[in-house]
């Protein structure tokens, strides 16, 4: 048995630096787990990198930064007092509006005096001798701990394409998910925007009404389709307060956490003039059009319709036919995440925007001028970056993560080729490290808010459940974690979506594996299933008791 880890044993630590529980990140994931595991008389510390709570809310701070899901399901559902306090005053809360909520929880709570702010933990190596978790961070700090528990997110290493020349660029460059906190201004300025998903469809129409002239440099159009943003009526906000234990219900039960009823018919079996009238309505009330059927996303041909309608009405929108033909997306709706938006097609027909096709002229780099691209160079006083993520797997491999016998995570999953965990929420060979909506858990594909609930009042229950028995160990099984992991893959397979060329694959990672880590069986599902899991005394998971600490 090894006797310490590369970064030293997990003995000798003075009280200071060691804890029940070390938690990664200060988001919605980090700050819940912090809040139960005080209630349960633990002793646990977050480290986070920002200089404050928030997460990717604190990070993304480009204009017109909202959420898509519905401010009414995006919140905390664990305290009354706290969902009769807070008000939401639009239909989908703006980035400024979700960190004060955050702001306002970690206050009202009281979980400042435990959260370590600007510092990054850089390696976390499992010490089998003693059962715990040392803990390396950026500022030289090591720290151990019994539990280890990722609220690390699932899209918060952000991914700027390596391009040549970037380093000479003259002007500002900035990232949409590290954005600056002073105001940007972009008044008068040449404006290039690198990238056409949720968060430069957002950007874009913003940053079009301030700038000198804005290029939008895309190279997949994305579906978009209107958001419906508005200001909720009051009579809307008391109905829903009122109704709340039931939303709360619905939405734990739903296949995407979201209390919305999901229609299960065919597209295929309805009409034309049936379909056209449904896809309308859905564009008029805003939000995807994925709910308007039940097999939009399990029947390309199906899907096809949904599709068509979305390039309609871009076709309708954009005046200029040429650059409509540039933003008609062809791959199937849903297989890249479908994008809500503010005007965003109504961009391209100002007189300050010009759309550049990077598909069929691809960018060459970046020059001290601006954006060069195979047939001419764009002079830019600044560029964003609206390039993505490293998704699932990017912030938990960005940490050296070593589990039983110096193991690491990275090398376990193969770079992502061979992601295996049991119930997203643990794997094999890393004892007492939890992750907070993991890969293979609903995570991305449903309202991470409620997702996050579930996994930390499940990972808590755990964690007392070990502690009341004296379990000095709680451990994945490696059965139970391929069983799991085969039947994440089973479900993804009857979907279109492993097919698509997206972050949830990889696929936006140049030379990343590529694999579906995300559960598609639905958040009402995986909850009972994971109920089940805790009912049977946690089956599927190796409890080690204190005694064996001996052997
Ligand atoms: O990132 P993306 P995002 N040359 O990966 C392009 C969540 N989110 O930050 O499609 C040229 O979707 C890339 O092109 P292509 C949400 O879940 C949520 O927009 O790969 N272009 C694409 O257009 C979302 O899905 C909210 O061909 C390059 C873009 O960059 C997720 O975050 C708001 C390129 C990246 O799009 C990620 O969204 C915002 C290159 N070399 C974000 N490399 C909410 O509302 C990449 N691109 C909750």
């Amino acid at each position: 048995m090894q006797s310490s880890t590369h970064l030293g044993p997990a003995t000798s630590f003075a009280p200071e630096n060691s804890f029940d529980a070390v938690i990664i990140g200060a988001g919605f994931s980090g700050l819940y787990m912090l809040h139960r595991l005080r209630e349960q008389g633990l002793r646990a510390r977050v480290y986070e990198v920002g200089d404050d709570v928030g997460g990717v809310w604190y990070w993304n701070r480009y204009p017109g930064a909202k959420c898509d899901v519905e401010s009414i399901y995006y919140n905390y559902t664990f305290s009354e007092a706290l969902l009769k306090e807070w008000t939401w005053t639009t239909r989908y809360a703006d980035q400024p509006s979700i960190l004060r909520y955050l702001n306002h929880v970690a206050d009202r709570f009281e979980l400042r005096r435990d959260i370590q702010f600007r510092t990054r933990i850089t390696a976390a190596h499992y010490d089998e001798a003693t059962a715990r978790w040392v803990v390396h961070a950026d500022n030289g700090q090591t720290v151990a701990a019994r539990y280890l528990i990722s609220g690390a997110g699932c899209l918060s290493s952000t991914n700027t394409p390596p391009f040549s020349g970037q380093d000479q660029f003259k002007g500002p460059q900035l990232h949409t998910g590290q954005w600056p906190h002073e105001p940007v201004d972009f008044r008068g300025k040449r404006v290039g925007v690198i990238g056409t998903g949720s968060s430069g469809i957002q950007a874009i129409p913003e940053i079009a009404k301030e700038a000198g002239h804005l290029y939008v440099f895309q190279r997949t159009p994305h579906y978009s389709t209107p958001a419906g943003n508005r200001a909720h009526a009051a009579e809307f906000l008391d109905e829903t307060r009122e109704r709340y234990p039931q939303i709360r219900q619905h939405m734990r039960e739903s296949s995407n956490g979201v209390a919305k009823e999901v229609r299960r018919d065919s597209a295929l079996k309805d009409t034309e003039d049936g379909r056209a009238a449904r896809y309308e309505q859905a564009w008029q009330d805003g939000g995807t059009l994925l709910a308007a059927y039940g097999d939009l996303l399990t029947n390309a041909d199906a899907n096809a319709t949904a599709g068509e309608f979305i390039r309609e009405k871009i076709r309708d929108t954009v005046k200029d036919p040429a650059v409509a033909e540039l933003l008609l997306p062809r791959y199937m709706y849903g297989c890249k995440r479908p994008v809500l938006d503010s005007g965003y097609y109504e961009t391209f027909n100002r007189d300050n925007v010009t759309l550049v096709d990077v598909k069929s002229d691809p960018i060459e780099g970046i020059t001290a001028a601006g954006v060069k691209t195979g047939s001419r160079e764009y002079p830019l006083d600044m560029i964003v970056f609206a390039t993505g993520y490293d998704a699932m797997t990017g912030a938990l491999f960005r940490i050296d993560l070593r589990g039983r016998d110096g193991i690491s995570l990275r090398e376990k999953w193969q770079d992502g080729a061979a992601i295996r965990t049991y119930l997203g929420v643990a794997t094999a060979g890393f004892p007492n490290f939890f992750m907070i909506t993991g890969p293979e858990s609903p995570s991305v594909l449903s309202n991470m808010v409620i997702s996050i609930e579930q996994h930390v009042e499940w990972i808590s229950d755990c964690i007392r459940h070990a502690e009341q028995r004296g379990c000095m160990a709680v451990e994945a099984d490696s059965q139970a974690e391929a069983e799991w992991s085969r039947h994440c893959k089973e479900v993804a397979d009857t979907t279109l979506l492993p097919q698509g060329e997206s972050w949830y694959t990889g696929a936006n990672i140049p030379g990343k594996q590529r694999s579906f880590p995300i559960y598609l069986g639905g958040v009402g599902a995986f909850r009972k299933h994971c109920d089940g899991v805790s009912a049977r005394g946690y089956e599927g998971f190796i409890l080690t008791p204190q005694a064996a600490k001996a052997a």
